[in-house]
């Protein structure tokens, strides 16, 4: 729908709402990157919405939006630092060495021995241990992705990973 007296915010989020759905994902996203002539790679295009998203619904909604349009470096604040990027690669090639069987994800099997990295300091209680691979297997398919891992750093530590490994 078009709106005349509409602010500009309200005019790009509904031109790149193109589902109508109330809420801009990756997808949508990325699409208005590209349309709009910013080159963000797929890992900050799924940090973007991570950050931008206030509301957990991996998807950014008209008022996270308009924040974000408001500010003055809409786009540099996207760009991950190389600090950033190589954080994630070393979660990375964490799970990886975690995930055993190389399926791609981490069952409970294999999460016993994350767990005890996770934790690190002090021991951990088999009923922890639990409940974070509950946290963490955000759609309880009895495995942890990567993005589920991701999700759940990042909640955990406000969006500055470096500090997962401090
Ligand atoms: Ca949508
Ligand atoms: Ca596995
Ligand atoms: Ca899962």
């Amino acid at each position: 729908m078009f709106y005349p007296n509409a602010p500009l915010s309200k005019i790009m989020f509904n031109k790149y709402d193109t589902d109508g759905s109330g809420s801009i994902t990756v997808q949508e996203f990325k699409y208005m990157a590209y349309d709009l002539g910013y080159y963000l790679s797929d890992t900050e295009l799924e940090f973007a919405v991570k950050k931008l998203d206030k509301t957990g619904s991996d998807s950014i909604t008209y008022d996270d939006f308009k924040k974000w349009w408001g500010t003055t470096d809409r786009w540099n604040q996207l760009k991950l630092s190389e600090e950033n990027m190589a954080i994630l690669s070393a979660i990375s090639g964490q799970f990886q060495m975690f995930d055993v069987d190389k399926s791609g994800s981490i069952d409970k099997h294999e999460f016993q021995n994350y767990c005890k990295e996770i934790a690190k300091k002090g021991k951990i209680t088999t009923a922890e241990e639990e409940e974070m691979f509950r946290n963490l297997d955000i759609n309880h398919d009895g495995n942890v992705s990567f993005n589920e891992l991701i999700d759940y750093l990042y909640a955990k530590y406000e969006g500055d990973l470096s500090r997962y490994f401090s």
